[in-house]
């Protein structure tokens, strides 16, 4: 994969409203042009959280919300005046990590939730990106939903994270990627397991899918999230954190998305730019948005070290090649 030279291509200082940190975008292609719906958490800065790790005062809290950008050439971005979604009330405290997919003529936003009584997962509609319709939200806990950009089998199909915790072995976060199908977006059902994270080898904990998938000739193409739990501290605004999130890739037979017939054996984007190995969390790549162009390139969007959006490309052949048959 080849970093953009341009990034961070999308960070707090390009956004015209509050905001601290960026990242964790859904990218898609709607009406000619390329939109980017992006994380904002916004209402503390960096140096009231370096103040309070240091002096063991509680964290400032932090807010979220979603905002859009525009783009040309998907590399080159102008935000929107003002976030597009934000959900707060009683039960709900906020929606979180958008991704994009264009299904049939209409715009699908997946996002995570959290709430008083767990994280849940949502898909929702909009075609114009300013008012967006919920069609469904899921039971706790499970979130990092995708939907393909077809149906399949005549039913919508989204990969997902759900987050067991009995029956694990004993070991704590040991989550896996999920599919489920719907001839609605609204009612999910045959779920069924796609790979469990003991499956990845640069994973010792949890995986969760990144990307909505891209069809190609020889399956369809996803990116997932892989975590492994490391001794040393890593650079982090928050004070202490161990974990490290690389991208995964692996090759989805195209008439079952639930076989996986390919996987990268090394991540394809490991945390190694100073923009991804220190920030808000350090060591953090988590993909959101990918993107074929004609030519063959894939472009890949990702959130850094949980605190700026970045690009990062590649030929859609030399990353077929590099998932080894299952
Ligand atoms: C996950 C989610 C992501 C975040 C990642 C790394 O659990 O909360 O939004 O990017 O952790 O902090």
């Amino acid at each position: 994969m080849v970093r953009s030279p341009l990034n961070p291509v999308l960070s707090a200082k390009d956004v015209p409203f509050d905001a601290s940190l960026v990242f964790n975008a859904g990218v898609c292609k709607w009406q000619g042009e390329y939109v980017m719906l992006f994380r904002n958490d916004y209402g503390s800065t960096e140096s009231q959280w370096r103040e309070a790790a240091s002096r063991g005062l509680p964290f400032p809290g932090l807010s979220t919300n979603l905002g859009i950008a525009r783009s040309r050439d998907g590399v080159r971005w102008t935000v929107g005046p003002k976030p597009v979604l934000e959900l707060h009330d009683d039960e709900i405290l906020r929606v979180y990590d958008p991704r994009l997919t264009v299904v049939e003529g209409r715009v699908v936003l997946c996002f995570a939730m959290d709430t008083r009584h767990g994280l849940r997962g949502g898909v929702a509609t909009t075609e114009d990106f300013e008012h967006f319709e919920i069609r469904s939200l899921s039971v706790p806990d499970d979130r990092n939903m995708a939907v393909f950009p077809e149906k399949i089998g005549g039913r919508y199909v989204r990969l997902e994270r759900p987050m067991p915790v009995y029956s694990r072995y004993g070991k704590t976060e040991a989550f896996d990627i999920w599919l489920s199908e719907s001839p609605d977006l609204r009612f999910w059902g045959e779920s069924r397991l796609v790979i469990g994270a003991e499956s990845v080898p640069y994973a010792t904990t949890k995986i969760g899918p990144a990307a909505p998938p891209i069809r190609t000739p020889k399956g369809w193409l996803a990116t997932f999230h892989a975590v492994r739990v490391v001794d040393r501290e890593l650079a982090s605004w928050e004070g202490s954190w161990h974990k490290e999130y690389c991208a995964g890739l692996m090759l989805l037979d195209l008439d079952d998305p639930s076989k996986v017939i390919g996987l990268s054996r090394e991540p394809i984007l490991p945390p190694v730019e100073s923009y991804e190995t220190s920030g808000f969390r350090g060591n953090v790549i988590f993909p959101g948005g990918m993107i074929l162009e004609d030519s063959g390139e894939v472009k890949i969007y990702y959130g850094a070290a949980d605190t700026v959006e970045c690009l990062a490309t590649a030929d859609v052949g030399e990353l077929i090649a590099m998932c080894e048959p299952m």
